[in-house]
């Protein structure tokens, strides 16, 4: 393949060498023609001593060269310079271009990822793929084994590039996900800077495993919010390369962190770092996300108070730690308890190849919460039919000496459109139950278990009977005392009739 790389960094480079090793023919342009002059003839990248480019890859300063009848264009530009070099190439690509971005950061100002950037600088109507991974520059320049993600909405382009690249020290795998691959990529560097500061402060590898592990979960709770993948994150593009830039002194960002741990002032540890430190470049976009997104990010919140409001490294790692209790879980232990319903309730189900079971329930479901929710949807999980029964005004005031806000008529819409439930229908009598398991030939009872044993006599009618745990902290009553309108209860009820019997008033 005829492939245009643009940037002679020492991450263009190592890809230039590997890329001219597996057979491809490749150019090489840099808005830097002294680095051009220089490589051309000495067939050296100076942060690569030990590298030598090879004679094939030839060359060139002008970037409309770069850019011609090429199979594959490589970005390989600090993101910085991203939307310069796509502007300047912009006359150059043609529709159906496939572009490889490389480059790893977040645009401040406009939140966009590197590929977003590029396509919104040219006019044609480019591929664009996303490759990152754990992949430093300096072990793939001696091709030591490595892994990277070819990511590209279009899984043939993702799988065209997986060819490109793949060769016997370098495994390429696919992903669609390139959001996800990028807020990775960016934002891992913020996390590898995190943990050099704390080596820089004589903190040992526990410090840096919590700080991989809970970096990562701020990563993905921001990248969920943006609608990426789950998978990205454990990924090479995630989990891989947060390891490998957290760990190994070839990264930059730790390095750069290192030195700011030991006190140096950071923009002096990024000119005494040398090179590029895109962790630094990348943490305004991600301040900007966790607040658009209002996302938690600690990490990267105490990473940019030193790096940007000279806070004093000891004290932030005090404050980290002293933080409020968190738990891991993504789901609460109800929803917890769902899922295992519902993957026993399918399992059984698909099993029994049973169809069309029906599941029963009642209350009077007034102000519906998301308790109610939660008890509808578990319900439901349990059948294929849930029918309700909504407790009537009247038995709720003669049975149930309950004061309903909203009259049955209302609570019965209400109910009736959870997309969990069927069919709705009044609960007259305690009694009724019996006479429904058979008039709805229902399957399966269903209670909060603020009822529990209260209605095992419904067995005897040979339907299953099922407690499920209440939602805790909420109900009806929980919500009338808190909004405290138990005095108004009489006089609302009134004027909401009209507007359900006579809706065009
Ligand atoms: N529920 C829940 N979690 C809450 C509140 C309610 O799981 N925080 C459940 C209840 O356990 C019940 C259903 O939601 O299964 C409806 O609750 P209510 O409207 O309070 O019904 P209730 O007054 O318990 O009437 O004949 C049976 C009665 O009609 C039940």
């Amino acid at each position: 393949m005829k492939i245009g790389i643009l940037g002679a960094g020492t991450w263009g480079m190592a890809l230039a060498r590997m890329l001219s090793n597996s057979g491809h023919d490749v150019q090489v342009w840099s808005a830097i023609s002294k680095e051009i002059d220089q490589m051309s003839v000495t067939r050296i990248q100076k942060n690569l001593p030990n590298m030598i480019i090879p004679e094939e890859v030839k060359f060139t300063k002008e970037i409309e060269v770069v850019c011609n009848a090429k199979d594959v264009l490589v970005f390989a530009v600090p993101s910085l310079f991203v939307r310069n070099t796509a502007k300047l190439a912009n006359a150059y690509i043609r529709d159906g271009q496939i572009i490889v971005n490389v480059g790893k950061g977040i645009e401040a100002e406009t939140l966009m990822t590197l590929t977003e950037v590029i396509q919104d600088e040219l006019d044609a109507d480019v591929k664009v793929v996303a490759l990152a991974g754990p992949t430093h520059a300096e072990e793939v320049a001696q091709d030591m084994p490595s892994a990277i993600v070819s990511a590209c909405k279009d899984i043939a382009v993702a799988e065209m590039v997986q060819n490109v690249f793949m060769n016997p020290y370098m495994r390429v795998y696919t992903n669609t996900d390139v959001k996800g691959v990028e807020i990775c990529s960016a934002l891992k560097n913020i996390i590898a800077l995190a943990s050099g500061i704390s080596a820089g402060l004589g903190y040992g590898d526990n410090a840096k495993a919590a700080l991989i592990t809970r970096g990562l979960t701020e990563i993905e709770r921001l990248g969920m919010k943006l609608g990426c993948l789950k998978e990205t994150f454990s990924g090479l593009a995630g989990m891989g390369d947060l390891i490998v830039t957290a760990t190994s002194l070839h990264s930059r960002n730790n390095r750069c962190g290192y030195l700011i741990g030991k006190g140096t002032k950071p923009l002096d540890a990024v000119k005494m770092t040398g090179m590029v430190v895109e962790g630094i470049n990348a943490i305004p976009a991600a301040m900007s996300l966790a607040a658009k997104y209002s996302i938690d990010m600690p990490i990267v919140g105490a990473v940019d108070a030193i790096i940007n409001h000279s806070a004093n490294p000891k004290s932030v790692v005090t404050k980290l730690m002293g933080r409020v209790k968190k738990t891991e879980l993504t789901k609460t232990p109800l929803e917890m308890e769902f899922e295992t319903f519902l993957i026993k309730n399918t399992a059984i189900r698909l099993k029994g190849a049973q169809i069309m079971k029906r599941v029963i329930t009642y209350g009077t479901f007034d102000l519906l919460h998301y308790g109610h929710i939660n008890l509808l949807r578990r319900a439901k999980a349990l059948g294929d039919y849930l029918i309700v029964v909504i407790s009537s005004d009247e038995f709720n005031w003669n049975e149930k000496h309950k004061k309903c806000y909203f009259t049955y008529e209302q609570r019965k819409m209400l109910v009736e459109s959870v997309r969990y439930v069927d069919l709705v229908i009044p609960e007259e009598s305690w009694e009724q139950k019996r006479k429904d398991m058979h008039e709805y030939h229902i399957d399966t009872f269903v209670m909060g278990d603020d009822w529990k044993g209260k209605f095992d006599f419904l067995k005897e009618e040979g339907v299953e009977v099922v407690y499920l745990p209440r939602t805790p902290e909420i109900s009806s009553s929980q919500i009338k005392q808190d909004l405290n309108v138990a005095g108004n209860v009489e006089k609302s009820k009134t004027n909401h009739d009209d507007i359900i019997t006579n809706p065009g008033k």
